[in-house]
């Protein structure tokens, strides 16, 4: 390990870096002041700083099949929608068809590969251009369709604000995680996710998997693998401890998990805790090219779980 990475587990440094970004937390103020959080904004917090680990998103405490038709807004979605936003409590995800026109999406992908290929933004991973839309109008404008917006407002019942994009070019072959690690709210459950397919996506490719209904499942923070931090210095454990802890509380649950095969221009709408990640790639000539677009609802606390680094967030 190098020594810039050895510096990232000492909470000081997070703090100066966070003084540095001081307006890209102001997010934060009046949530701490609503659930009673008594620390500065450039302070860590985690799941320590706490009293509770469930949801208490509309549609986990409520069962949406008995009120999502209560809301006058309901009636504004298409049936398809509506029949799934039904079963938005059971299965923790929505499949919306033929949502993007092959014209936004081609402006996308074009978008994508200038990023690449004559500004030089790095591919991470071999295999994702990360934040592309603050470099292109493209990205920018899919990330904030008014009508996506809108959908994800209505399933959390609070306004939410999209805040980052990664682009893939290839599957990621990612192990089964729940978004609820990297990007973590408080209360639980106001992070929601669009995966937007830029082509139609072979079976061969690396498909994105979730399993139906895991969103039900425990949300695993650091104290469920482990990874005690103490004042000073982040926890010991890794990102595949928690991996390793992930797969077995899937195993036990008995839970089967979906591959999706979309059509150009399909979203798929995730739960902040449904389990999911990338097949392995069994054609590594094919690309899969799809965008993910992470959204927060914006009046909750949003930080990192695993670095305890609270978000940073654009001012409006
Ligand atoms: O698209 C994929 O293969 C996985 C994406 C993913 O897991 C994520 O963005 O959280």
């Amino acid at each position: 390990m190098n020594l810039k990475d050895k510096l990232k587990d000492y909470k000081l440094v997070h703090w100066f870096y966070n003084l540095l970004h001081a307006k890209q937390l102001r997010h934060n103020k009046q949530a701490y002041e609503k659930y009673n959080v008594h620390k500065p904004l450039f302070d860590s917090i985690s799941s320590k700083d706490f009293p509770d680990k469930t949801s208490q998103a509309w549609l986990d405490v409520n069962d949406s099949a008995i009120v999502v038709a209560q809301k006058k807004q309901f009636a504004s979605f298409t049936n398809e929608v509506q029949e799934q936003l039904l079963q938005w409590s059971s299965k923790g995800y929505l499949h919306l068809k033929n949502y993007f026109t092959d014209e936004q999406v081609d402006e996308v992908n074009l978008a994508v590969d200038e990023l690449i290929h004559q500004k030089h933004l790095p591919v991470t991973h071999d295999n994702k251009v990360m934040f592309g839309y603050k470099h292109s109008p493209a990205i920018k404008n899919m990330m904030q369709d008014l009508g996506l917006t809108q959908l994800l407002s209505f399933i959390l019942d609070k306004e939410v604000v999209p805040f980052q994009t990664l682009n893939f070019i290839k599957g990621s072959g990612q192990r089964a995680h729940s978004d609820s690690i990297h990007m973590t709210t408080y209360p639980l459950g106001y992070l929601i996710a669009a995966w937007v397919a830029l082509e139609d996506i072979h079976a061969d490719s690396g498909p994105l998997f979730y399993y139906p209904g895991s969103h039900k499942l425990p949300y695993l923070l650091n104290d469920d693998f482990a990874n005690y931090s103490t004042r000073f210095k982040l926890g010991t454990k890794h990102y595949s401890d928690y991996e390793d802890v992930t797969e077995e509380l899937i195993e036990k649950s008995g839970l089967s998990y979906e591959t999706f095969l979309p059509k150009k221009g399909d979203i798929f709408i995730w739960h902040a805790n449904l389990i999911h990640g990338g097949m392995p790639v069994i054609n590594p000539a094919l690309s899969r090219k799809s965008m993910v677009i992470h959204f927060y609802a914006k009046d909750v606390i949003k930080y990192h779980e695993i670095t305890e680094r609270p978000s940073l967030m654009e001012e409006e």
